[in-house]
């Protein structure tokens, strides 16, 4: 267990078990929903729900850790590895960050080194399911090893940045590396 932290069995449904940054949860459409990748790529483009289901599929296991201190050990994810994302936009040189907008608002951001890990999913399904609305649907990014607030929800956009932007966390002072690991909490 990284330091400070405690297990709880069920991961909390965001919006539902624990606030979320707006008062209500976004209402997704799978007819209308679309995810657009975007910024310093060669191949810019929007998908479909129909699109992401034909990107390869992974299935991976990890714990997830809430900088507020609690953890959830052994959940099973399945989506798309972030490394095919990457594959399909082609970063250009200058590609350093990018940058994950969500359906509520919420923003969060990460090094393009830190999303290269085969565990660093854009999840749609969780312990077999379909994501419920708490955790996410109907599209999440699950980082382990990096604090819950770096696994951006309900994601509808990724823009690839020169720079690493701050998220809605980090410029509250959370930190951008958020290594729970390292109880790399905050700014420093
Ligand atoms: N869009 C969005 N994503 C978000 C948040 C949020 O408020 N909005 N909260 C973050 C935080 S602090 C945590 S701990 C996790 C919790 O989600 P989960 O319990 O479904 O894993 O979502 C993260 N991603
Ligand atoms: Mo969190």
């Amino acid at each position: 267990m990284p330091p400070g932290q405690t297990t709880i069995k069920k991961l909390l449904r965001w919006g539902i078990d624990h606030a979320c940054i707006t008062k209500t949860n976004p209402k997704i459409d799978l007819k209308t929903y679309a995810l657009v990748i975007e910024g310093d790529i060669q191949e810019p483009s929007t998908l479909s729900w129909n699109d992401i289901q034909k990107l390869p599929k992974t299935e991976s296991m990890s714990d997830f850790h809430c900088v507020e201190g609690w953890s959830v050990l052994g959940l099973k994810w399945e989506g798309v590895q972030f490394k095919h994302i990457v594959d399909l936009a082609r970063p250009k040189e200058t590609a350093k960050s990018v940058t994950f907008e969500c359906a509520d608002g919420y923003t969060t951001s990460l090094a393009l080194e830190e999303l290269s890990s085969d565990g660093v999913l854009l999840a749609y399904k969780l312990d077999e399911k379909p994501l419920e609305e708490g955790y996410g649907f109907p599209l999440r990014l699950v980082v382990p090893d990096k604090y819950g607030y770096k696994s951006a929800l309900w994601v509808t956009r990724i823009r690839f940045t020169s720079k690493k932007e701050l998220g809605y966390w980090e410029k509250r002072g959370y930190s951008g590396t958020a290594d729970a690991w390292k109880d790399d909490r905050f700014t420093r």
